[in-house]
């Protein structure tokens, strides 16, 4: 079973998508997702100039030599944009494999752990009411488990709260919008909305919150200890995780479980917050950490530690990336929770998928293979739109995380 084709496609229905796709001798195809927000076509540059040649005439059966091949062989290891086009490879074969087999990829995983994915729904908005009501809306549809964002008083725009309530798109121009921060706006307002948020939904709702890398291991400790009475599922993102040593702070500090990883590229990211114990949910996804290949070993070391996995779900995954993460959600021991921002229509259209959504949970599809296809000529009609990702100042100027 050889390729003989490659093909990088670049849309955009809505928003920036890449995709591989893989053609065999004998007529199989397999896709993956190689969209990296704001970073599109670095990643459709390596893929097409640097890997695409060396993958025509590879038996597309081997799918661990072909990731050592691409990891080891590049010589230059690591780093979002290399992991991102060995995960595009890894998927694709993975999907070509199961077609190959006759199965849902999952069962070449394992077979199912669960019977169904629980998933959260982004509800946010400026102020608390509207909030109350986002939250309100998620309940109504089956959502077993909800991220909660408010606007912050006497901030202009805040990390999270979107005009269009079921799509988040931050990639909103060419050139970075700038927003501006304030830790101390934001640390003094946020307990209060989920105060209201658990009295008006009582205990049994799984209450989430994105911090996005804003604050510092001690401001992450007392954001955690005054959500401690509400109980929330995770405070995910408190601090940058370059260093790792830092959670331990956060640790010491406060028992509001913790959960990292969407921008981590592989294990070496996450290697000692794992071992150590110093977060409770890994979310790194099929996308960015190398395939469904290089993901399996990190949820399988996190299992080790008791760590659960919480997959990044946002619209700038494609919905190949989505079907793929839901194959591995379905089949490991540690599942945890899965995030789930619906795509445009338009998007839905180009990426025709089998995984369908009911009562709080996402159902991976059951035909071969992951289940996930790209229509090439609807994609053409959507061509390509610059945009980045916003940048974050505090309220003197000094540039933040964002
Ligand atoms: C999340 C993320 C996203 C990111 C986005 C960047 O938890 O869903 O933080 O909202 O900001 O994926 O491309
Ligand atoms: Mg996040």
């Amino acid at each position: 079973m050889k390729i003989v084709d490659a093909r990088v496609i670049v849309t955009c229905p809505g928003r920036n998508f890449v995709t591989l796709k893989l053609v065999t001798d004998d007529g199989l195809t397999g896709v993956g997702d190689a969209t990296l927000n704001g970073r599109e076509l670095a990643v459709a540059s390596y893929l097409r100039d640097h890997v695409v040649p060396a993958l025509i005439g590879r038996d597309a059966s081997r799918i661990e030599d072909t990731w050592n091949y691409l990891y080891k062989g590049a010589y230059w290891r690591r780093g979002p944009v290399t992991m991102t086009a060995i995960a595009a490879v890894d998927t694709a074969l993975w999907d070509i494999k199961g077609k190959a087999a006759g199965m849902p990829v999952y069962q070449l995983l394992g077979g199912r752990s669960r019977e169904g994915v629980t998933v959260y729904g982004h509800a946010n908005a400026e102020t608390v009411e509207g909030v109350l009501a986002e939250v309100a809306r998620y309940v109504d549809l089956g959502y077993k488990a909800v991220r909660v964002q408010a606007g912050v008083p006497g901030l202009a725009t805040t990390y999270g709260v979107s005009g269009d309530k079921m799509f988040y798109e931050p990639a909103d121009a060419a050139v970075p919008t700038e927003a501006v921060w304030s830790t101390e706006r934001y640390l003094a307002h946020t307990p209060g909305v989920f105060a209201q948020v658990r009295d008006e939904f009582g205990p049994n709702l799984r209450l989430l919150h994105d911090v996005h890398h804003r604050l510092t291991p001690i401001e992450a400790g007392r954001l955690g200890k005054s959500l401690e009475p509400y109980a929330l599922t995770w405070m995910e993102d408190p601090t940058p995780a370059e260093l790792q040593d830092s959670l331990r702070l956060i640790r010491q500090h406060t028992t509001t479980p913790i959960a990292i990883g969407e921008i981590f590229s592989g294990i070496w990211d996450c290697q000692q917050l794992i071992t150590e114990q110093l977060i409770d949910y890994i979310r790194a996804t099929v996308v960015h950490a190398g395939g469904i290949t290089h993901l399996r070993r990190i949820f399988d070391l996190a299992a080790l530690y008791q760590v659960r996995s919480g997959s990044h779900g946002a619209t700038d995954l494609s919905p190949v990336c989505m079907s793929a993460a839901l194959h591995l959600d379905v089949a490991i021991p540690n599942f945890g929770l899965q995030e789930y921002m619906r795509h445009t229509a338009e998007t839905d259209a180009v990426f025709p998928h089998g995984y369908h959504f009911a009562d709080g949970y996402l159902h991976p599809s059951e035909e071969p293979g992951l289940g996930v296809d790209i229509d090439e000529d609807l994609a053409a009609a959507f061509p390509y739109r610059p945009a980045a990702l916003p940048v974050n100042r505090l309220e003197d100027g000094t540039l933040h995380s964002w």
